[in-house]
């Protein structure tokens, strides 16, 4: 109607308010009553780095700059289901979204704009040196151990399934922190990284039995925290002697790991997806329950985690004596359990999964589907799983191209061949920025 005022519609991912954004909102203020949708934690962390501040802190702040009249919670990347609860007359954003990530979210918000009559109206992106340094310093204080350890814990309050991805150098780091993809309306990237005793011993070329000592790995860990922010959840084997678990706790505490998997085994540790076809043993369940509860006395904070994992299906010792191991391993003070199998199909681990929330509502529960790798999270999580590990994708990955590059030299005594395979010099050159 002639004369109303107009309502437009911000949406407001940041914990750190600038004089962009303060200059945005006076622009969007003049034209009209300026509803503030201010991202919750799940929809950042879908996209971009964890908020420093939570959702009730940013909103509160947002809610009292002059010229915003309401603030509504954003629960996705997409305004797409708020413009249809709001259906306000205008979207005002800054033009940085024309490129990049934000692309898509910008032309799904044109169509839905569109499609009742609104506007969108962009106003310069004040890219100023300041608001990147402003950026970077809120990236390293989320790589701070003390501020990095405890993110585990935080991302399983906030979301039904945390995926984490494996990584075995600062390489491998940086595609599990930076990767994201936007689709159907929501932004995706991995929670937390998996530094798998497979990949991390593949890539120094061990095999998987504990060769690569904890030095080693903890050297693979500095290497990823150096260049990365996301948890880390360290592939911890058998954890070694008790006496020395203890020590290893603590160091890995003081890093800023935020949790460490010890699988129930002992003696010559081999890969579990070996199963039976090699010797492995099983520990005994008391005795790896003192081991969990020396490790839990020895931690000195409250958020690192210790997750027992538990082999009974990798080794063919049934559901009734994994189930009772993990009832020992909670009560022994384990703050997940880790249940493997090395099978095609998921029913042994829903048969566990369904029985152990029978009796466990809380306790996080881990799984690494490799072999069963058809089901979705979305599958799992309805069965009452919480971490999701992807435990070797990217090694697995990459191995196939190099060799085939290798080859493909080999065969024709030049490099030609192999350009198309491999990203430019420029993308190389510029992948890793010279300065931090
Ligand atoms: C690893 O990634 O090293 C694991 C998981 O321990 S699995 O290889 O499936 O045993
Ligand atoms: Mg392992």
């Amino acid at each position: 109607m002639e004369g109303q005022v107009k309502t437009v519609y911000m949406a407001f991912s940041t914990d750190v308010i600038h004089s962009g954004h303060l200059r945005l909102i006076e622009l969007a203020a003049k034209l009209g009553r300026v509803i503030a949708g201010v991202l919750t934690d799940e929809a950042v962390v879908s996209y971009k780095r964890y908020p420093l501040l939570d959702y009730a802190e940013r909103a509160a702040i947002i809610g009292n700059i002059k010229g915003i009249s309401e603030v509504v919670p954003q629960d996705t990347l997409s305004y797409v289901p708020n413009l249809r609860k709001y259906r306000p007359d205008m979207v005002v954003h800054g033009d940085d979204w024309q490129q990049g990530l934000q692309q898509s979210v910008r032309e799904e918000t044109l169509r839905e704009l569109q499609s009742y009559g609104g506007s969108l109206v962009e106003y310069p992106y004040a890219d100023r040196e300041a608001y990147k340094l402003l950026e970077e310093a809120s990236r390293d204080r989320l790589s701070i151990p003390d501020i990095r350890r405890g993110r585990l814990k935080k991302l399983l309050g906030l979301k039904d399934v945390v995926t984490a991805m494996e990584a075995h150098s600062g390489l491998t780091g940086l595609i599990v922190e930076k990767t994201t993809v936007y689709h159907e309306g929501a932004a995706k990237q991995f929670d937390a990284m998996w530094v798998s005793s497979l990949c991390d011993s593949t890539d120094k070329g061990k095999p998987d039995i504990e060769l690569v000592d904890m030095s080693s790995r903890l050297r693979t860990i500095d290497d990823i925290m150096e260049v990365t922010t996301k948890p880390i959840i360290l592939d911890g084997d058998t954890g070694g002697l008790t006496e020395h678990f203890v020590y290893n706790v603590r160091t890995l505490e003081r890093l800023g790991v935020s949790a460490v998997i010890i699988e129930d085994k002992k003696g010559l540790k081999k890969n579990s997806l070996f199963g039976t076809s090699v010797k492995q043993t099983q520990d005994e369940p008391e005795h790896f329950a003192a081991k969990i509860r020396a490790g839990k006395r020895a931690q000195k904070t409250q958020d690192f985690m210790i997750i027992a994992r538990i082999e009974s299906l990798i080794l063919e010792k049934g559901m009734e004596d994994a189930l009772a191991r993990a009832r020992a391993y909670v009560a022994a003070g384990a703050d997940g359990i880790m249940i493997h199998s090395r099978r095609k199909e998921p029913t042994e681990i829903y048969e566990f999964c369904d029985a152990f929330r029978a009796e466990d509502k809380t306790t996080p529960l881990v799984v690494v589907p490799t072999s069963y790798n058809q089901v979705t999270e979305e599958e799992l999580g309805r069965h009452g799983i919480n971490i999701v590990i992807y435990a070797n994708h990217l090694i697995r990955s990459g191995f196939p191209a190099m060799q085939k590059t290798a080859e493909l030299i080999l065969e024709h005594h030049r490099s030609l061949e192999v350009d198309k395979m491999c990203m430019s010099i420029k993308e190389i050159l510029t992948l890793i920025p010279d300065e931090i």
